[in-house]
């Protein structure tokens, strides 16, 4: 029965571009490999202790993320969640510098322990997750914080987990300059030959320079392909919207590598096709998320810098992310959330929803990783 909804799905699926689900099967809605029996996981045998929110009451406690464990001297960790508390590259509102803070104390909110129904995963199940803290960065100079950020993502991440493969960062900004850090550390030690950018925005984020500054929120992929940290033509822009300098601001955006799917192609496409198309972009290369909150329509997200009308729903981004499971993804991050612009934590409490996500996809990644030819 499993084999032969396996073997329906490997089929339908193949034409979809979509192979990492071949030799997989849903135990109920427990996403797991085939062959492996039909039994839901103990969450008291998770590798990683998030805290039980039936124990220990959600609103108490440190804010970690997710009240995670705290990274020490010696931990053994497969994938750290940090925080870039940056907002010097800000074109419009800034406070994004305290995004770190706020999404950690929004995340107290969330019940991570056990299982997700929206990824349809036991993120928590396999591999070990801990809160490695944030980036010391100057907030007096563009350039030498993105150097310091760089090597405090390649300081986290060095090492291999215990689950054998390269550490994995999810990333909480800061503004949108600041994944040119997790870029380049991600180039720098496991994917020398760069990676593909699924990205979240309403804005494209490859302006050459703002007031004559080449290092800005406007600009960071286009740095990030000048300093060949993109794979050539497998990146994609989602929830693109508001002005353009002229047409060909999209050209130039396709030159660099993106496709494009507008916040009005998502209305018009909907859902399926728009993941088709970014499963299809990407395939099974190395991928990196990269989710500027201004995606989503300023109802759902208005604590943030550079807000434009028209956008994502929170739950229509959610389901994006979620439709990215069993992508061959290395690395992801959630940015521009200002929480001194936020109201009732909406933008906060969303952005952390998006990170739990990320490290989801992440944790599938690294538990299939045999799925994929490439680390
Ligand atoms: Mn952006």
């Amino acid at each position: 029965m499993m084999a032969s909804f396996c073997l329906m799905k490997a089929v339908a699926l193949a034409v979809i571009a979509w192979p990492q689900f071949a030799c997989a099967v849903y135990c109920d809605h427990v996403l797991i490999d085939e062959g492996k029996s039909c039994e839901y996981p103990d969450p008291k045998k998770q590798k990683t202790d998030v805290p039980n929110p039936m124990v220990v009451p959600r609103f108490s406690g440190i804010a970690t993320f997710l009240k995670l464990p705290m990274a020490t001297e010696g931990t053994k960790y497969d994938i750290a969640v940090l925080g870039i508390p940056f907002d010097g590259g800000a074109s419009y509102r800034a406070g994004t510098r305290f995004g770190p803070g706020g999404v950690r104390q929004a995340s107290k909110k969330l019940r991570a322990s056990g299982y997700q129904p929206g990824s349809r995963l036991h993120p928590f199940q396999d591999i070990t997750v801990v809160d490695v803290g944030d980036a010391a960065v100057t907030p007096f100079n563009i350039v030498s914080a993105m150097d310091q950020a760089t090597d405090f993502v390649m300081n986290v991440t060095k090492d291999k987990g215990p689950a054998g493969l390269p550490q994995r960062a999810v990333m909480i900004g800061g503004d949108h300059l600041v994944p040119i850090a997790t870029l380049r550390a991600l180039q720098r030690s496991s994917q020398p030959s760069g990676v593909c950018l699924i990205h979240f925005d309403a804005h494209m984020d490859t302006s050459d320079d703002f007031f004559g500054e080449k290092y800005t929120h406007g600009t960071p992929f286009r740095r990030a392909h000048d300093e060949g940290l993109l794979r050539p033509g497998c990146s994609i822009s989602i929830g693109l919207r508001g002005g353009l300098s002229g047409v060909s601001d999209w050209s130039e955006h396709r030159r660099l590598g993106f496709d494009i799917v507008t916040s009005d192609d998502l209305t018009d496409l909907g859902f399926t096709e728009v993941v088709r198309r970014i499963r299809q972009r990407v395939a099974n290369q190395p991928t990196y998320v990269t989710v500027d909150i201004d995606v989503l329509d300023p109802a759902f997200a208005p604590g943030t810098g550079t807000l434009d009308p028209g956008g994502l729903s929170s739950r229509e981004l959610l389901r994006l992310l979620r439709g990215l499971v069993g992508l061959n993804v290395v690395g992801g991050d959630v940015v521009e959330v200002s929480p001194p612009y936020d109201h009732m934590e909406i933008t906060q409490l969303t952005a952390a929803y998006v990170a739990l996500d990320l490290i989801s996809l992440l944790s599938s990644a690294i538990t299939s990783s045999d799925r994929h030819s490439e680390l």
